[in-house]
């Protein structure tokens, strides 16, 4: 047995949400702002997207590849036969409405659909259009803002409530339970403070309690706001000072992503790559759907690191703060449990020395041991013992 000190080593710090790396981002927000127009153009996908609340039903999922300058510089470079970036999965949900945690709208099935995903896009409606219903009469995005964040909170209130009372049995019957029951509280009056799960500074050990929850109100946000078209090209809209300064004050440090669905629409029609580039030069614009997917990804705090060859560059999804053993784990378990060492360069270092001798010459190049926590843009050759996963599966 290895000496109990080297099992910590490689520990991840724990982090607040789902372990894993196919997490999703869920798309947020009232009934008919957009949700699946925007759902279709960033995924390239044709959910229904009508002109009446309650559209979507059950959840419509896809995924989108993250562009990534790095990774085509290393196809090019190796010549290589199979390309495989990464990829960010979303997922386009129902539209919520007041009272959704008590059953209002599609209510509980809603709730159950963003509990299922790792991460959100808050969508709101910042575009002024007669003809398309609003669900509460006219266009205000922070008030829509407030009555979603509200029905989150409500509902993981109600979460709370059975928690509490079951944590409460439990220590009583034993002590050792306390630190839950505690913990429980301390989210009940963060959530009745107003704030969300998210906002609250929590120790490894109340995170490992969190987590057996998964709260709504823990799931990062970022906010996206549908402007029209003209508002997009300008980069003028009368909300966007008002919803900045909300999110200052209820969500300090999230991001905020001007878009136009209808923009990005007629982008997408635009069949001939000259004649797109040619509308947004005229226009002086560019489509955010890029900055979007990458912003959506670092939110669920994923990274990836490459492998690079001449039969194939690929993308590995991690979680950030991912070990050389785990992340090698990614590709075979056997590369885990025979883990000996990670050789690796920075994508960056390669594209600047252009070839891997010149990034071994300029000291480049290291060998990084189980400890080693990998970076986003790592290219990663690992060395493993093959017999070590045959032992250790032997053992089992
Ligand atoms: N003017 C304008 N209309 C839009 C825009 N985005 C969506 N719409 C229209 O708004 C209506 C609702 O769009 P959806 O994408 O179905 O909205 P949703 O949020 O998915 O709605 P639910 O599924 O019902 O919650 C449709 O008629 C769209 O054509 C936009 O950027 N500008
Ligand atoms: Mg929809």
């Amino acid at each position: 047995m290895p000496p109990k000190k080297k099992e910590e080593e490689v520990k991840r710090p724990p982090i607040l949400g789902r372990i894993g790396t196919n997490l999703k981002m869920g798309i947020l927000g009232l009934p008919n702002v957009g949700k699946s127009t925007f759902f279709n153009v960033l995924t390239k996908s044709s959910a229904q997207a009508e002109n009446f609340p309650f559209c979507t039903i059950d959840p419509n999922e896809a995924r989108v590849n993250i562009s990534d300058d790095r990774f085509t510089w290393l196809c090019e470079n190796y010549k290589t036969g199979s390309k495989v970036p990464a990829y960010l999965n979303v997922v386009d949900i129902a539209g919520l409405v007041k009272g959704a945690s008590e059953g209002q709208g599609l209510g509980n099935a809603f709730l159950s659909h963003v509990a299922a995903c790792e991460a959100l896009f808050h969508l709101c409606r910042a575009f002024d259009d007669d003809d398309v219903t609003h669900v509460e009469g006219d266009v205000n995005p922070t008030r829509d803002l407030d009555i979603i964040c509200n029905e989150l909170r409500l509902k993981d209130l109600s979460t709370l409530e059975g928690a509490i009372e079951k944590a409460d049995k439990l220590c009583r019957a034993d002590k050792t339970k306390k630190f839950e029951h505690d913990t429980l509280i301390a989210v009940k009056e963060l959530l009745e403070s107003g704030k969300a799960v998210r906002h609250g500074t929590w120790n490894d050990k109340e995170i490992e309690v969190l987590n057996k929850y998964l709260f709504l109100t823990a799931k990062p946000i970022v906010y996206l706001v549908n402007l029209c078209e003209l508002d997009y090209i300008r980069k003028k809209n009368k909300w966007l000072p008002k919803i900045k300064a909300w999110i200052d004050e209820n969500d300090a440090g999230a991001v905020l992503i001007p878009f136009s669905g209808a923009f990005e629409l007629k982008l997408l029609d635009i069949e001939d790559d000259a004649e797109r580039e040619e509308f947004l030069k005229k226009n002086n614009t560019t489509s955010a759907l890029e900055k979007i997917v990458k912003i959506g990804y670092k939110a669920l705090q994923l990274e990836y690191f490459f492998t690079a060859g001449k039969d194939e560059v690929k993308a590995w999804t991690i979680q950030k703060g991912t070990k050389a053993p785990q992340a090698a784990g990614r590709i075979h378990t056997d590369f885990e449990k025979g883990f000996i060492m990670a050789e690796v360069m920075k994508a960056e270092d390669l594209i600047e020395l252009k070839t891997e001798n010149a990034v071994k010459a300029a000291g480049k190049y290291r060998q990084q041991g189980r400890n080693y926590t990998v970076e986003d843009g790592d290219i990663i050759f690992f060395k493993f013992n093959a017999g070590a996963g045959l032992t250790a599966a032997k053992k089992k």
